[in-house]
């Protein structure tokens, strides 16, 4: 792919209007526009990125057996009603009338929904568990939508939904999503922690917030900084594996604000542990009993009894990521972006200097281009005629974790080559793809 023929508008500066490290890089780089107050357009960039965190966090959903669905963004008020949320929700909700007067909303989120759809075609219990996903964008009218796309008003999420006969397989549903986070979150080149949370509008008294540290956080966290080794290597979807799991980490305490107690708090965490700080949501699980099956009237057969099904609901701020992961990975000292590999825009960059009457180099990086796309290496061609100063500080602006730099005395076997943030060294091009491949 070649750097001029792409639509990345980089700005001179950095924007003054963004307060965060996060916002500042996506407008400064090119990966968003503004399209009005919490509204964003994904240009390719920041579209890629978010692209290749989608597909991480599918992957991941499919692995624990959830289905793929895809639902509407725009619901009928009817089944809000039911459930007894279209009064409770408030302003947040966007409030639409069609043609006939009818009364629509764009969706916050799809308890309701996924219900509906639910009740209408399983009646006995031998179809449980059902695990069911969507990837879908969401719309809520906040307050104050800030920080760009971490607190925005039209966002891109991950939810899912589990509907069990009683409450141990519902917990078994929700620890399944519960190992599925921490797997999502660790391929993101993430360390998410659970915390126990609140459920706010969505309900229930069994929840997880999956939290990042970062000082630029909304949340405020109160933990056992022990929490941060636990390991969940080796963990099964069995039943009881993934019970341990969960005891592993909740052996510490771990909270979110309203959750928090300052007694509870120092009599169960040694001072030396102790840990106040402010962190990013980035997912957050939810067990809710019956709380939309019995208004909704759904139910399954279980033995000529009527059992409502006992649901649970698991979100990923799969737009949120995309800042959530510079607000992490952002290297404040050195201001170096340098986007962890499953998901950078572009894993290699080739930064040839090209003038108007030779075209060597430009060739040079062609040939090098088809070996790494060979060996799927995601990489893009620098075309333009620019200086070698000027392009480097294009790409470490925009945070492409590989360079390999043709210069005058570049040849085919040796090859400058460079990580992000280290110095470069002359190798050839079957060692750089050895060690890119063996970062990915
Ligand atoms: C769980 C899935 C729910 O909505 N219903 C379906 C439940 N949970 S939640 O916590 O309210 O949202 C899930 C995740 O979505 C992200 N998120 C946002 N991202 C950007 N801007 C927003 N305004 C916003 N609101 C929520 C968060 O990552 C959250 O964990």
């Amino acid at each position: 792919m070649y750097f001029s023929k792409l639509f990345i508008p980089i700005l001179k500066n950095n924007p003054t209007e963004a307060k965060i490290k996060s916002h500042q890089l996506m407008l400064r780089i090119g990966m968003i526009k503004q399209a009005s107050a919490g509204i964003y357009s994904w240009l390719p960039l920041g579209f890629k990125v978010m692209k290749k965190i989608e597909k991480i966090v599918r992957d991941e959903q499919d692995k624990v057996g959830v289905q793929e669905i895809l639902m509407p963004t725009i619901q009928s008020s009817e089944i809000w009603k039911e459930s007894g949320r279209y009064e409770d929700y408030g302003e947040e909700m966007l409030r639409i009338k069609d043609r006939q007067e009818r009364e629509m909303l764009y969706g916050p989120t799809n308890e309701e929904l996924v219900t509906d759809i639910f009740r209408s075609s399983i009646k006995s219990y031998k179809s449980l568990p059902q695990l069911l996903y969507h990837i879908q964008w969401k719309f809520r009218d906040e307050l104050r939508p800030r920080f760009g796309i971490m607190r925005c008003r039209e966002f891109y999420m991950k939810d899912a939904y589990s509907f069990d006969l009683n409450d141990d397989e519902a917990v078994f549903s929700y620890n399944k999503f519960y190992l599925a986070y921490l797997k999502t979150f660790e391929r993101l080149g993430l360390t998410a922690i659970p915390m126990a949370a609140d459920t706010g509008p969505i309900g229930g008294n069994l929840s997880h917030e999956f939290i990042i540290l970062a000082d630029t956080g909304e949340s405020k966290i109160y933990t056992d900084k022990r929490i941060f080794e636990v390991k969940n290597k080796d963990i099964t979807l069995e039943k009881e594996s993934l019970k341990k799991l969960r005891e592993k980490y909740e052996k510490y305490y771990s909270v979110t604000d309203e959750k928090f107690n300052e007694e509870e708090f120092n009599k169960n965490v040694p001072e030396e542990y102790r840990l106040k700080t402010k962190g990013i949501e980035v997912g957050h699980i939810f067990y809710f009993g019956d709380k939309y099956s019995r208004p909704m009237n759904a139910s399954v057969d279980y033995k000529g009894k009527k059992e409502f099904v006992k649901m649970g609901s698991y979100g990923i701020g799969v737009s949120r990521l995309v800042g959530a992961i510079i607000e992490a990975k952002y290297d404040d000292k050195n201001e170096i972006m340098k986007w962890p590999l499953p998901v950078s825009p572009y894993e290699c960059a080739i930064l040839p200097l090209i003038s108007k009457n030779d075209n060597s180099n430009l060739n040079k990086a062609n040939n090098i281009l088809k070996v790494l796309k060979d060996n799927n290496i995601d990489t893009i061609i620098d075309d333009t005629e620019e200086n070698f100063s000027a392009k480097m500080k294009k790409f470490n602006l925009i945070g492409i974790p590989f360079q390999i730099i043709i210069g005058k005395k570049s040849d085919q076997n040796l090859l400058e080559f460079k990580e992000l943030g280290e110095e470069s060294k002359n190798i050839n091009l079957d060692k750089i793809v050895e060690i890119i491949k063996s970062k990915k």
